[in-house]
């Protein structure tokens, strides 16, 4: 079989269901070297399963009208531990990565490295424990074994993945291995890509329906919607398998899809994990159907949609309206904890950065309702006492604002907002802040969609909140 020319660290869930297909599909166009060599660097380890499944798994792709089962053989291995000489093979083209937000051991909100997050690795280097550390060590046995440089691309949900990447790594570098940074400078590209696609964790209904269509259960099966995009910067170290053959967008400048992205879908999400589980409902489907959150919901796309510069080859209205639908597909069953989950990494590239947009606004109101309930939902318990799983790594600073407060939702608001997360005009327009408390203060008794109701047969002569 031919080698694989793509690398892929830290497999879960979302890369089987997302570039695995695209490379099968490259595959099965008459591309056999895009195969793909998966490393996991932590568990869960599939390495077994795969290879019991001799190599293959399935993905079902499915919305209200149509059904797509596709039995994908992309991943041609599965290395269940990293080996330093994963870069060595004179096949490899590409290096892929899901390492979610926290693998970049970098300080929240900049693109810094975390040296706490990284002391093990700067005190061994030749026996690392992070993705970071596994790279540096990997990339410097590639120069040894005299072979070219190579493209190293993230595909986690981050803003300017790549960047990110290249700025921590290169710090790394410097400092634990200082004779590799010239040549990884001089010979190594960080492409900033961005990756969607919707796929939860997957519940005992999806691995039944999976097994019922494939006609045996498949530990690595995995239900997701048909909707799926790729677009990657145009910064390759080598030339790479033809993915534009199978509708990845290569293109100069991903910002604004990024931002395209983010804003709409992902904000629409984030927005609907809080107002959502605070009203009661378990997943995004759940809230996004309902008539009452749905019509709010589509307004929120339409105001998120505002603030951006439109993408070559896309419309914004058209990709609001795919979004609600989206969001509304009764096969995806998206917990609102799951999207809730690290909702500190973000709240600003979502929620916040659209908020300053429209701060002085007519729709002012639908942001801070977003980020009332984004502070309620973090206090860890709805109108009715209920507990939220918070899950987050500023969930004991959240705690902390909530003691302090003592009920008094002023002083709540005031506390998330000295958070950096909101180091930004917003922290100091008067009268959002004003919204912020009476919605906070609402929903002390009231939940989002109640709010939303009484707004929405409220009297003329009365304020609009939200
Ligand atoms: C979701 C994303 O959990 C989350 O934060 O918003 O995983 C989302 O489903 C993906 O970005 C879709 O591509």
């Amino acid at each position: 079989m031919t080698s694989p020319s793509i690398l892929h660290l830290s497999p879960g869930a979302f890369h089987r269901a997302h570039q695995a297909v695209y490379a099968d599909a490259l595959i099965r166009a008459g591309h056999p070297e895009a195969g793909i060599r998966d490393v996991c660097l932590f568990p869960p380890l599939i390495g077994q399963a795969h290879a019991a499944q001799g190599g293959a798994y399935h993905v079902l792709l499915r919305d209200g009208t149509t059904q797509d089962l596709r039995r994908i053989t992309a991943i041609r291995e599965v290395l269940d531990r990293p080996d330093p000489a994963m870069l060595c093979d004179p096949a490899l083209r590409l290096v892929t990565m899901t390492l979610t937000e926290k693998g970049y051991c970098h300080v929240p909100g900049t693109q810094r490295l975390d040296r706490d997050a990284m002391s093990s690795d700067l005190a061994d280097p030749l026996h690392p424990q992070t993705a970071l550390g596994w790279l540096a060590l990997a990339l410097a046995r590639r120069r040894d074994a005299g072979l070219p440089g190579i493209t190293l691309a993230s595909c986690d949900n981050i803003p300017v993945n790549g960047r990110l990447l290249e700025a921590v790594l290169s710090a790394y570098v410097a400092e634990a291995w200082p004779d590799l940074a010239g040549w990884m400078a001089a010979n190594v590209t960080f492409p900033v890509s961005m990756v969607d696609r919707i796929v939860p964790r997957v519940d005992p209904a999806a691995a039944q329906a999976i097994a019922d269509l494939a006609g045996a259960p498949d530990a690595l099966g995995v239900v997701a919607e048909p909707f799926g995009q790729w677009v990657i910067e145009d910064r390759f170290a080598l030339p790479i398998p033809p993915l534009d053959k199978v509708g990845v967008q290569i293109v100069a400048d991903v910002a604004p899809y990024e931002r395209m992205k983010h804003r709409i879908l992902n904000g629409a999400q984030t927005a609907i994990a809080h107002l959502g589980a605070l009203s009661g409902f378990a997943t995004s489907y759940d809230a996004a159907s309902d008539p009452v959150m749905g019509v709010w919901l589509a307004r929120f796309c339409t105001a998120q949609a505002q603030t951006l510069e439109c993408p070559p080859g896309e419309d914004l209205d058209a990709y609001a309206r795919a979004t609600m639908a989206r969001l509304r597909n009764p096969h995806i069953r998206h917990p609102l904890t799951q999207i809730g989950t690290d909702s500190s990494f973000k709240l600003g590239q979502r929620i916040v950065e659209a908020a300053e947009h429209h701060l002085d606004g007519p729709q002012a109101g639908l942001y801070a309702l977003t980020i009332a309930a984004w502070m309620r939902y973090n206090t860890g318990r709805d109108a009715a006492g209920r507990p939220i799983p918070v899950d987050d790594p500023l969930a004991a600073v959240f705690k902390e604002i909530d003691r302090a407060a003592q009920g008094d939702p002023s002083a709540l608001v005031q506390g998330y907002l000295r958070l950096d997360l909101f180091d930004c005009p917003l922290r100091r327009n008067a009268q959002f802040r004003n919204r912020l408390v009476s919605l906070c203060a609402m929903l002390d008794t009231r939940t989002p969609r109640e709010i939303i109701e009484a707004q929405r047969n409220r009297s003329d002569a009365e304020e609009e909140l939200c």
